[in-house]
């Protein structure tokens, strides 16, 4: 007979944080988000810790090059999507690597060919208003010139004229060399009262551009995810099936971390993948693994050796695996079931692995939740797939600005691999579905409001630490009923963003 788990399974909006006692030592300020990214021994501190409990999901739509700076300028980490070429895969981990903190690589480059109706139609994409011109177009190529908003008027100007006749041309740009630093770049970009200073290397190809407003910020970030050689830190997701010629480029191209992405995890393939690791690199390539959703999935991969271990099947916001394959688990369950599983682990064997409750996701306060019911950290794929970061087209619906987001099972995802055999392999059937979700500005200001509200509620709980909160947290499972009642109820509400509060 079938074994069946007791109880319901449940998710994050079933339940609430009753709050515990804050001394007046609790504030957000005094609170450390500093979390274990992988496993230790007891006594031992882990060889990574996040500043902040976030990653961002393996997946086209999210982590690209550009996320994977802009996150671990914030104290979290990007796994960048295997779902390309291993070659294409280290090429971008080797770019958040060589990436010179303050030196911007540009995604809005113009070719002199292009029209100001292209550059208008690039801008309200990407929100940029500054845009290198470079020969061939690419953000590496040779400088022809800059293009910012002053440089064109598209209410008088013909929308067909070139980038080549409006621009700001090479020979009267001010430029750095290779070698300068950034603080000896703002000191050019204030005495000759520049907004931004783009960085040639020797041959005039275009290496970044540093914009007066990013050294400002540079300086303010505390957070940052710094690997010894002061080199921003980033991860790198994986398969079962091409091991052996991606995670030697990944680890040549820097990757701090490789995670195995799979919707589900307890399988003989990821014990050969990481065999295969240790076998090779022994205990210093970090390898994460999963998902599972049950203790018994937890202890299997926490036995093989994965580094952390990722819960969570069929919650993702764009992911209909549960729809169509009948697998799965309620996110909140699952965590809390994998969550007490670890911590026997660590009893028994004196190893800490570390959890991360990957999809499903919503609200701030979910992050909260997730935290106290025992998540390490967080993977998340809708949540940053809004920021300007994300590798996807920022397009108006309906006088609404959205970035698309899909599924690494949906058709569109996948592609790539279809591509990759000739066209021979078909899709058996979809797992994702491609979406819209509400454009959400810099990743910047999202994250440090999404941490205010965390760091807020954990003072709440009487908690100045993640380790803390989990210890301390008092959580209530809530009726359908009281959910209801904590929404703004029995009034009409005049400020129609109260109405909607999913996307906070
Ligand atoms: P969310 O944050 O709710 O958007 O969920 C993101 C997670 O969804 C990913 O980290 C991954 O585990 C899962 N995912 C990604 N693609 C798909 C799919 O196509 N089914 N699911």
């Amino acid at each position: 007979m079938a074994m069946f788990f007791p109880g319901e399974s449940h998710t994050f909006s079933e339940y609430l944080l009753v709050p515990g006692y804050s001394s007046s030592e609790c504030v957000p300020a005094n609170v450390s988000l500093k979390t274990p990214l992988v496993r230790f021994k007891r006594g031992e501190e882990p060889s990574i810790s996040l500043n902040i409990p976030m990653v961002s999901a393996i997946m086209q739509s999210v982590s690209g090059e550009q996320m994977g700076i802009a996150l671990a300028t914030e104290g979290g980490m990007s796994f960048i999507y295997g779902s390309q070429t291993p070659e294409q895969e280290a090429a971008m981990v080797k770019a958040v690597k060589d990436h010179k903190a303050g030196f911007v690589v540009s995604d809005s480059t113009l070719t002199p060919e292009m029209t100001m109706r292209e550059v208008m139609d690039l801008k309200e994409k990407t929100g940029h208003s500054t845009m290198p011109v470079t020969e061939d177009g690419t953000p590496h190529g040779k400088l022809l010139g800059i293009v910012t908003s002053r440089d064109y008027r598209p209410s008088r100007d013909d929308p067909s004229s070139k980038v080549a006749t409006f621009m700001t041309p090479r020979e009267q740009l001010i430029v750095g060399d290779k070698d300068i630093t950034l603080k000896k770049a703002n000191d050019v970009i204030w005495d000759k009262k520049l907004n931004a200073l783009p960085v040639v290397d020797e041959n005039d190809c275009l290496l970044g551009i540093v914009f007066r407003k990013d050294y400002d910020s540079h300086k303010t970030n505390p957070n940052e995810m710094l690997d010894a050689n002061k080199r921003y830190m980033v991860g790198a997701g994986i398969n079962t099936r091409d091991y052996e010629t991606r995670v030697p480029l990944l680890i040549e191209a820097g990757a701090d971390a490789l995670c195995i992405d799979s919707s589900e995890g307890f399988s003989e393939w990821q014990k050969r993948t990481i065999e295969w690791i240790r076998e090779n690199y022994g205990e210093d390539v970090k390898v994460g693994a999963g998902n599972v959703v049950d203790a018994e999935g937890f202890r299997f991969l926490a036995d093989c050796g994965a580094d952390f271990i990722k819960v969570g099947i069929g919650g993702g916001s764009i992911c209909i695996t549960r729809e169509t394959k009948g697998i799965g688990r309620g996110q909140a369950t699952a965590l809390i079931d994998v969550c007490r599983a670890r911590d026997e682990y660590f009893e028994e064997t004196g190893i800490y692995v570390p959890v991360c409750s990957d999809g499903g996701i919503v609200y701030d306060y979910h992050m909260t939740l997730a935290l106290a019911m025992g998540a390490d950290f967080l993977m998340l794929g809708r949540y940053f797939a809004r920021f300007d970061e994300s590798p996807t087209a920022r397009v108006n619906v309906n006088g609404q600005y959205m970035k698309e987001y899909w599924g690494e099972g949906s058709a569109r995802a996948r592609n790539w691999q279809r591509y990759d055999l000739g066209g021979a392999a078909k899709l058996a059937f979809e797992e994702g579905v491609d979406s819209y979700v509400p454009y959400a500005g810099s990743l910047k200001d999202g994250v440090n409001s999404t941490l205010y509200k965390i760091k807020s509620t954990m003072c709440n709980c009487g908690a100045l630490t993640i380790k803390e909160l989990q210890e301390k947290a008092r959580l209530t499972l809530v009726s359908a009923t009281s959910i209801v009642e904590g929404g703004a109820h029995d009034v009409v509400v005049k400020d129609r963003n109260h109405q909607m509060v999913s996307y906070q």
